[in-house]
């Protein structure tokens, strides 16, 4: 199946390849140590690929996976934020059940029906990747993020089912740099100060809530206290609007660099990212079960800088 990666994750593990189809064809002499390091496979590359392409308001993924730990890579095609929440069926004869309830904006609903077990978001334009050991079952991929007018995606039509099959084969997923947890209402284990480069976070959600990680780069100069105010938090005066005047900045005051599409309670998903220096914010958007009030608004926000 072909699609192309463009940036974050996929670029950086399509790069490797060809790092390593380069290396057979010149002098050891050449290669820098940086190549040599990039040669010693941390097993990402091992692992087998689920490709998903997102466009307005549709998905193209394959029909079958087999199980295991796999690379779910999203590739956004479109020209806003997308996600991929991977949704298995507890009862994999109710899929029909879950198409119906796909029709109306009932989380709940669907969640009688299904878990999430995580997948990847991707900002237009850009892809990412995340590690998931899926269970042989019947899945449904869906984007929950709102239009502007506040209809989810899948509502439009941005959903797609696909089964996992048995497979005798395993595989292990290459090891984490950092462990961070997902509960009521906050992010643990995200440092304060990260290196640059490429990483893999591993994330749990240890509440019982859905959760999710979206990952967000600053622009340049500006601070967590900043980055805070875009999103309301902090300054009781600041809107978007007056953060960015302030600053006096073009263009967005922030792009995506993926993330962990919501994930749902006592699941792990594996988190690749190739962060450039920087500061960054972590965010949960999911609405609270009780209040409605999205997570990142009862705290569940972090940021940190990328040196
Ligand atoms: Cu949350």
């Amino acid at each position: 199946m072909h699609h192309t990666f463009s940036t974050n994750a996929g670029a950086r593990h399509f790069s490797r390849r060809r790092y390593l189809q380069a290396a057979s064809a010149l002098p050891i002499a050449l290669l820098s140590s940086r190549y040599l390091a990039l040669a010693q496979d941390d097993g990402v590359d091992a692992l087998p690929e689920f490709p998903i392409v997102a466009v307005e308001y549709s998905f193209d993924l394959p029909a079958e996976a087999p199980s295991g730990w796999t690379q779910v890579t999203l590739d956004n095609q479109g020209t806003m934020d997308h996600h991929a929440m991977l949704l298995k069926l507890r009862d994999p004869d109710t899929l029909a059940d879950l198409e119906d309830v796909l029709q109306s904006p009932d989380f709940g609903a669907i969640f009688a029906l299904a878990d999430s077990v995580g997948g990847a978001g991707a900002g237009p334009g850009s892809s990412a990747s995340v590690l998931i050991d899926l269970e042989p079952g019947q899945y449904m991929a869906v984007c929950v993020i709102p239009d502007d007018d506040g209809t989810p995606h899948y509502l439009k039509g941005q959903q797609a089912p696909f089964s996992v099959t048995e497979n005798d084969a395993t595989n292990s997923p290459p090891s984490a740099d950092l462990s961070v947890e997902m509960s009521e209402m906050v992010f643990t284990g995200i440092s304060a100060e990260l290196p640059s480069g490429p990483q893999i976070w591993e994330v749990t959600n240890t509440g019982e809530q859905l959760h999710e990680l979206a990952l967000v780069r600053l622009a340049d100069g500006m601070t967590i206290d900043q980055g805070f105010e875009i999103f309301g938090i902090g300054a009781e005066a600041a809107t978007p609007d007056d953060s960015m005047a302030s600053m006096e900045m073009e263009g967005p005051p922030f792009t995506g660099v993926g993330g962990i599409a919501p994930l749902g309670p006592g699941q792990t998903n594996l988190l690749e990212l190739d962060l450039a220096p920087g500061t960054y914010i972590a965010i949960c958007f999911v609405p609270d079960t009780a209040s409605g009030a999205p997570h990142f608004m009862l705290g569940m926000i972090s940021g940190f800088t990328v040196a």
